[in-house]
Order: C-alpha cells, then sequence, then structure tokens
C-alpha cells in the first residue's frame, strides 16, 4: 500500500469525478493504484476513496476494484449555525475536515440572528462589541474577525469546500438592533435577547439607514468572500406585511447583485418578483410540504419554492424532516428540537429521495444541504453528537446516484460503510451518536 498512486487528468469527465483502479495492471510490482480525476476535486476526491479502502485493506493491500465515480448534485452542503451559540474557528475546522472525508462540498454559515452577531464587519465596530458579546441563554458569544473568516476559508479551499456567509434579514436581527436601535422600526435601545423564539424582530425596511448598514455589511462579506454565494436569509418574518418584506427582497436583491454575487435565501423570498435568474432558493419545510391550510401563517411553500424556478433561479433541499441534525435522534434524546414531525433517525436521515419532494422542478435542484441550528447546541462534542452519524446518511444522499429498481436505498446497505467511518472518527476523538449505530429498534431504527 506504499506505493503512491498514478495520477493523470482528463477534464473531459468533470472536474468533481475520477476513475480509480486498485487493481494490478501490466505485472507492475508493487501495484500501485491509478487515478484519472476530471480536476483538482476530483482527485481530492479519489484520495478519500483510496484512504477509506485503506482502511478495508487486509495484510497491506487494498481491495481490489475498478470504480467510475462522479457526484449526483453538484451542491452538497452543511449549514452550521454559530449565532445561536457561537463555536469556535477550531471546531469549524474540524467540521471541514469531516465534511471533505464524505465528499460534502458547501459550508453554509449561519452568522446573525436574534441571540448574537458573529462576523466582524470594520466600518460597524458594535456588532462584534455588544451584539456578539451574547448567545441563547448565559452563553458568552464570540464572533469570527476576518482573519479567522480568511483562515476557514483557506482550510475550506483546500478540501474544496466553497463557504456561504449568512446574514439572516429582515427578521432574525434582534441583535443587530442591540447593537444599532436606528435599525429597528421602533428606534428604540434594546436589551440583548436570550431565548429561543423566532420570528418576532426585523429592521426598518423603509429606512435609508437600513440599507446604508446592509451596504457596509454586504460589500464588507462580499469583498472577503472566496465563493460565489452571499445567503440573505429571509426566513420567518412572521410579523412584518408581505408588502413590506417585498420592498426589502427587492433592494437586498439589486444590492447583492451589484457585488457580483449570487444571492441565496430561504425559500420564504419566493414572495418576490423581483428575484433575479440564478437566485438560488433554500428550501426549509418537510419532505411533504405544508399546504397553506396546514402552515399556521397560511403559507404556501411549495409556490414560494415553484417562484425561485419560474423567475429562472434554482432550488437547494433542505427538508427539515430528514436534515435538520439540531431535531432529535430519539424521542429519549435529552435535548434537541422536534417541531418537524418528531424525532430524525438515522433510517430517517437515509431512506428518502430529494426528487421526491418537487417532482416538477428536479431540473432546477443544484443539491441538498443538511443544517445544524445551535439553539440546545453549545460544545463542540454535542454538536458532532448531533450531526453523526446522520451527516454520513445525507452525504452519501447528496452523492450516490438516485435509488431505483436495482439499487434499493436501505440502512442495511449503508451500514457495512459507515462502521468503518465511525471507526476513523472514534480515532480522532471526534463523537457521534453511538447508539445510533447499534442495529437495535431504538438505535439504528
Ligand atoms: C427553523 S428553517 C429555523 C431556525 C431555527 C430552526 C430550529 C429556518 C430557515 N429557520 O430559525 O433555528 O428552525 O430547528
Amino acid at each position: 500500500m506504499s506505493a503512491p498512486p498514478r495520477i493523470r487528468f482528463d477534464s473531459s469527465i468533470g472536474p468533481e469525478c475520477y476513475w480509480l483502479s486498485t487493481r494490478v495492471s501490466g505485472g507492475e510490482s508493487p501495484a500501485c493504484p491509478r487515478i484519472v480525476a476530471g480536476g483538482d476535486a476530483g482527485l481530492t476526491h479519489a484520495r478519500t476513496t483510496l484512504a477509506h479502502l485503506a482502511r478495508e485493506s487486509t495484510h497491506g493491500h487494498y481491495p481490489a476494484i475498478t470504480i467510475e465515480d462522479g457526484p449526483r448534485y453538484p451542491y452538497r452542503g452543511l449549514m452550521l449555525d454559530i449565532a445561536r451559540h457561537f463555536h469556535p474557528v477550531a471546531t469549524i475546522l474540524d467540521v471541514i475536515d469531516v465534511m471533505a472525508e464524505l465528499k460534502l462540498n458547501m459550508l453554509h454559515l449561519h452568522l446573525t440572528d436574534d441571540q448574537g452577531w458573529r462576523i466582524e464587519i470594520p466600518d460597524l465596530p458594535e456588532l462584534t462589541g455588544s451584539a456578539a458579546a451574547t448567545g441563547v441563554g448565559d452563553s458568552p458569544g464570540g464572533f469570527l474577525t476576518l482573519e479567522d473568516y480568511r483562515r476557514i476559508q483557506d482550510r475550506a479551499t483546500l478540501r474544496h469546500i466553497t463557504v456561504i456567509p449568512e446574514i439572516d434579514m429582515p427578521g432574525h436581527t434582534h441583535a443587530a438592533l442591540v447593537a444599532y436601535p436606528e435599525l429597528g422600526p421602533t428606534k428604540t435601545a434594546q436589551l440583548p435577547y436570550h431565548g429561543v423564539d423566532v420570528g418576532f424582530s426585523s429592521v426598518d425596511v423603509h429606512s435609508e439607514y437600513t440599507y446604508e448598514f446592509l451596504d457596509k455589511v454586504i460589500t464588507t462579506l462580499a469583498r472577503h468572500t472566496d465563493g460565489p454565494y452571499l445567503h440573505i436569509g429571509g426566513d420567518e418574518c412572521l410579523e412584518m406585511t408581505q408588502e413590506d418584506y417585498r420592498v426589502f427582497a427587492a433592494r437586498v436583491t439589486s444590492m447583492v447583485a451589484e457585488t457580483g454575487k449570487t444571492l441565496m435565501a430561504w425559500h420564504e423570498m419566493g414572495s418576490s418578483t423581483d428575484l433575479r435568474p440564478g437566485t438560488v432558493g433554500q428550501y426549509w419545510n418537510l419532505t411533504v410540504p405544508w399546504t397553506p391550510e396546514q402552515d399556521r401563517f397560511g403559507i404556501d411553500h411549495a409556490d414560494r419554492v415553484a417562484s425561485f424556478v419560474r423567475q429562472g433561479g434554482r432550488v437547494v433541499l433542505s427538508p427539515a424532516d430528514v436534515t435538520y441534525f439540531d431535531i432529535k435522534h430519539t424521542a429519549d434524546d435529552p435535548t434537541g428540537e422536534d417541531w418537524a414531525g418528531g424525532p430524525t433517525t438515522l433510517r430517517d436521515a437515509y431512506e428518502w429521495d430529494p426528487a421526491t419532494i418537487f417532482p416538477d422542478l428536479n431540473d432546477a435542484v443544484l443539491g441538498v444541504e443538511a443544517t445544524c441550528f445551535t439553539e440546545y447546541i453549545a460544545t463542540r462534542e454535542h454538536l458532532f453528537t448531533m450531526l453523526l452519524p446522520r451527516l454520513a446518511a445525507f452525504a452519501d444522499i447528496a452523492w450516490a446516484p438516485a435509488p431505483g429498481p436495482y439499487r434499493e436505498r436501505t440502512l442495511s446497505d449503508l451500514m457495512p460503510r459507515l462502521i468503518p467511518l465511525a471507526n476513523g472518527w472514534r480515532r480522532r476523538w471526534i463523537p457521534m451518536h453511538e447508539s445510533a449505530l447499534v442495529p437495535t429498534t431504538t438505535g439504528a431504527s
């Protein structure tokens, strides 16, 4: 296994694709694996596969295989909320390494919310003063300097992962209002918010002060972000009128377009008719969307998503009942959310398919994204315990071909691949929800 692979590039097979063979060819001794890669990302994925195979080696030999591999979706993401509880650079770098091992390629950082603001904007120093010093409960808060943000992106780039920053607007903005009360509809001083409710805050969408503020935030982030996307949030503005929401959406749409970045937003922004072609809507409702009658606020979730496509946009799917890893693994987990139809077991996280959610929109689906909101997740240990092993099941859906008559998607098929991964995490002190790996009715069910 010591012989290094022989590598050749062939750009005709797609930048993330590769061909890999560990079979002996032409009487070579010692056998050395051969790789044909479509690009640097393809080569990285091939090396990752070799590392997985090395774990399955016997007597120092790789299993004899030849594979042609490439992703089903070009967008395979994970959203990490560092606003409710701040998670430091070291943890984020560990998350990036685990993502790379699973061939995920988009890290969406949820950087702002009611409880805290987590990214330095040099022209708005109070954001990393009073607005960053809080979190849920008695959390001390924290924030990323622009230098931290650079370190995160450098590690991500090395692993062929794109970082997507999210500034959640016009709702989920209470922390920004603590720092700059002029942003709010009442212009009055605000006490920090330490709770876990959503939907109560908003900026004043009719004030130029708001757009001057936003301009500083958006231009700073655009300048310091390597990737093509800026995520503007847009979710759960539950106390705002539709007219006001649309005023904001139109303004933010042109501001982001001016930076040359592509706007990404949660699917509520589909209520706007001012979206630019290429805008990406992120769907967060369930695998079977709530109808307007089922939704407390009468929202037609499926139509909001379709609106992005009607306006020439694309879609990323994060169905909350199967990809929200802040949701409990099982009913007896002591903490965790359960709003999206109860717990999400490893089996739930694996036995679904993105193509069944909006069958008419599949051509516009860029990919899928798992999320980890952190209202109840304060530590690195807890974060990984919520992510793993479910993130591996999700990553397989994002990468592997769609299931079909001859290719089922069942947990028993995933398990033999998951166990060696879990062994690797244990060796690296990365915690996981261990009982999910024990085939009992409460664990892997
Ligand atoms: C919904 S889905 C949220 C977040 C919460 C999360 C908790 C979406 C775009 N927003 O604000 O943290 O549920 O699971």
